[in-house]
């Protein structure tokens, strides 16, 4: 079917990976985040993500998790967006994120981040 399940292995335009293990029944899966970039002196290390998306009829469920730079940062970043399926069942994921930089203060301008990303299955890797 062309019924979109984000279990499996994702590349962003970035060269980021990340691996979603199983959705749960309730919509609820976690996985690991390798980022290919990153402005922190400290290596980059995977990290680990939780989120959540819709079982859609249409195929193109929306979706939201959060990754936890725990391991070489103290910032978080929430992803959102949507699994689109083409004529061919190539299937991407249209995505927005924010990034929090944690800051010394409340009201700091620049602590923030925005951006899009867009994730596309590496084959064979759909398990
Ligand atoms: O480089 C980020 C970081 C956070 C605090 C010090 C360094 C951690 C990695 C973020 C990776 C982002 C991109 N990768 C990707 O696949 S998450 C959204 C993008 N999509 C310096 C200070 C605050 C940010 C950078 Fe930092």
């Amino acid at each position: 079917s062309s019924k979109c399940i984000l279990t499996g292995l994702w590349r962003n335009e970035l060269g980021s990976k990340m691996q979603i293990q199983e959705v749960k029944g309730d919509g609820t899966f976690s996985g690991e985040y390798k980022t290919a970039v990153s402005l922190a002196r400290r290596p980059i290390q995977p990290a680990s993500l939780n989120g959540s998306q819709h079982f859609d009829e249409a195929g193109q469920p929306t979706f939201g998790f959060t990754v936890n730079w725990k391991s070489f940062s103290d910032s978080t970043t929430v992803f959102t967006g949507q699994c689109f399926v083409d004529e061919n069942g190539k299937e991407i994921l249209e995505t927005m994120w924010l990034l929090r930089e944690k800051a010394k203060a409340p009201n700091g301008w620049e602590a923030t981040r925005v951006g899009t990303n867009v994730f596309s299955r590496i084959k064979g890797q759909n398990v």
